[in-house]
């Protein structure tokens, strides 16, 4: 088993259902299990502004899967949710699911690099991840509380538990 590290995001079709079914698609996948989800944020986009907000939460997913079987999934259940992906770069979405982390693997290949290239830069990202795991550590050192300092929580919004 190894620990992943799952972001998520929406700003199209009603996003925080986008990302309930997600999270249920998640569930269901082969030889993995969800063990936590973050709360859910809704954040200023990050590219071109004449976009909506989105919504934002991280999932820490324990798995037996290889880093490409879980990638082939995870783009299965980007299709399946109706990714709407516009021509504009960094433009409006339906789904995305991004591997941040897995385990302590450093991935460069052509279709997954790991640990996220802009992970480090997004409070979209820090922030959840650090409600699963604070402590955290990347495998080259890095630190998350020391990500987190240097990325100020702006544009972002905690959204109440919906449970
Ligand atoms: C390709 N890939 O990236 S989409 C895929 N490494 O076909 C993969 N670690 O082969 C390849 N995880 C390489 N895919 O949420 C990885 N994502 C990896 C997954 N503003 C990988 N506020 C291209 N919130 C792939 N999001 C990679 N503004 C990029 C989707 C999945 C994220 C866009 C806020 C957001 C985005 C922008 C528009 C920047 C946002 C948010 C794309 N996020």
């Amino acid at each position: 088993m190894e620990r992943v590290y799952l972001g998520l995001g929406s700003n199209l079709a009603d996003p925080l259902s986008q990302l309930r079914d997600a999270l249920a698609a998640l569930a269901a996948l082969p030889d993995s299990q969800v063990r936590t989800v973050s709360s859910f944020y809704s954040s200023d986009p990050l590219g071109p502004a004449d976009q909506p907000r989105y919504v934002n939460a991280v999932a820490a997913l324990d798995t037996v899967l290889a880093p490409l079987a879980l990638l082939d999934a995870l783009q299965a259940i980007e299709r399946d949710h109706g990714r709407v992906r516009k021509a504009e770069r960094w433009g409006p979405r339906t789904l995305d699911i991004d591997i941040l982390l897995f385990g302590e693997r450093v991935l460069n290949e052509a279709r997954l690099q790991v640990p996220h290239y802009h992970m480090h830069a997004r409070p979209f990202v820090l922030y959840p991840l650090a409600e699963l795991a604070p402590a955290l550590h990347l495998p080259d050192g890095r630190v998350l509380s020391e990500m987190i300092a240097a990325c100020p929580f702006v544009g972002l919004e905690r959204l109440p538990d919906l449970d």
